[in-house]
């Protein structure tokens, strides 16, 4: 059973009430949760909430707007507290990240970016509806050790598989290692695009990202 304001989190982004989710998320960290579990058990379930209602017809765009803006304004009050949680003493690589071209989904990116950074990745956020050869001169300019590239629409995966070829072109894929997350993607896309590793979540994406510049799993 998750804790009572973990559920009132996740019911107030499902019903894209911003103002109480927010009050809700600092009640739950000042109750000493720990940021992640706010993320976890209180904002992605209420965010995943909205997105089924809109999948099924019971959600139009303008509610989905809603609960995505009230997930938004709460992480912002979560960031900080993960970052401060985290006691960093190296730099494990460098990380540039993005949602691909035509996309603009955001939560997701900027959760795995902002654990990355927490977890000692120095991280360029390109934002989202990235080009093609932003990822590619972001990754010469930062000389990244990984690139990562979301995308949450069947219709924009195929991106990835282009930056991945730009890299290629560029001269920089033997460079650096290529991380695939979002919804719509695994493990079998992943590999069908030549990417060395796909993350189902944030925390598996820390994970992934330490496994892809060998830093082990501590
Ligand atoms: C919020 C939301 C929106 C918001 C986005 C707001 C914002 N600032 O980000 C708004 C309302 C703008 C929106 C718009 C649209 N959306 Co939308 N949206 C969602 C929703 C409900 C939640 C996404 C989300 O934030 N999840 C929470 C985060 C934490 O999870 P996540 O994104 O999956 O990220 C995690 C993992 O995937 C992974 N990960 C993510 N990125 C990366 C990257 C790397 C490198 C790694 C390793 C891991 C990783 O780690 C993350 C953290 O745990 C989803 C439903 C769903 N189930 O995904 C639909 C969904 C993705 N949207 C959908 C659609 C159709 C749209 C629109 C086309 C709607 C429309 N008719 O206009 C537009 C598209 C606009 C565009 N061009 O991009 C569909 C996609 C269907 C499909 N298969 O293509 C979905 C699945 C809803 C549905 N069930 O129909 N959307």
């Amino acid at each position: 059973m998750p804790h009572k304001l973990l559920t009132q989190i996740a019911q107030a982004v499902t019903n894209g009430e911003r103002e109480p989710a927010v009050a809700h998320t600092r009640a739950a960290l000042a109750a000493g949760i720990e940021p992640l579990a706010v993320i976890d058990e209180g904002l992605v379930p209420g965010i995943r909430e909205a997105g089924d209602r809109f999948q099924c017809g019971d959600y139009f765009l303008p509610n989905l707007i809603a609960s995505a803006r009230a997930m938004s304004a709460s992480m912002e009050v979560v960031e900080p507290e993960l970052r401060a949680r985290q006691q960093v003493a190296r730099r494990l690589g460098t990380v540039v990240i993005g949602t691909v071209k035509g996309d603009i989904h955001e939560i997701g990116k900027s959760l795995v970016a902002t654990m990355l950074a927490a977890s000692g990745f120095e991280v360029h956020d390109l934002g989202v509806d990235v080009p093609i050869e932003r990822f590619v001169s972001a990754a010469r300019e930062h000389d990244a050790t990984l690139v990562g590239m979301s995308a949450l629409l069947t219709t924009t995966m195929g991106g990835q598989r282009k930056v991945i070829e730009a890299l290629t072109a560029a001269g920089l894929r033997d460079r650096v290692k290529v991380m695939v997350g979002g919804a719509p993607v695994s493990e079998r896309w992943a590999e069908q695009i030549g990417a060395d590793g796909y993350a189902e979540d944030a925390v598996a994406a820390v994970a992934l990202a330490r496994r892809l510049v060998g830093a082990g799993n501590g």
